[in-house]
């Protein structure tokens, strides 16, 4: 091999690693931010997708994610926490809480209601 094949091995070599650390590497959680009132509270943007995408709460305590559309793609203009019973309609701009407090520990996952659109909310043992 030349320089120039070593070169373009390597590269994709390395873009391999990067696609496989992109998709399938431990992902950094958000830990809720704590109100006065002893809220759980985050804020999503959903653009292409939400962010943060994987959120971290306490159990028992209540959770306010406070979810900003900001795109016109009507794939994201409903945010599903089938675990908890809750649908609700984004709509472009504004600013919609989703309430609860969630009863047990794990991992639950949030969506659009095509269920393309995912993130995770990360519960944890009080
Ligand atoms: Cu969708």
């Amino acid at each position: 091999m030349d320089t120039a094949q070593l070169a373009v091995t390597g590269g994709g070599v390395a873009l391999i690693g990067f696609i496989l650390w992109f998709f399938f590497g431990p992902r950094a959680a958000t830990a809720a931010r704590q109100t006065e009132g002893g809220v759980q509270e985050v804020e999503v943007v959903v653009q292409g997708g939400y962010t943060p995408d994987r959120i971290e709460v306490t159990q028992g305590r209540p959770v306010r994610l406070v979810f900003h559309r900001t795109e016109s793609n009507p794939c994201t203009e409903q945010v599903v926490f089938g675990d908890f019973g809750i649908a609700k309609s984004l709509p472009e701009g504004e600013r919609v809480a989703v309430e609860f407090t969630p009863d047990r520990a794990g991992t639950f996952v949030f969506h659009c209601s095509m269920n393309m659109v995912r993130g995770a909310l990360v519960v944890r043992p009080a």
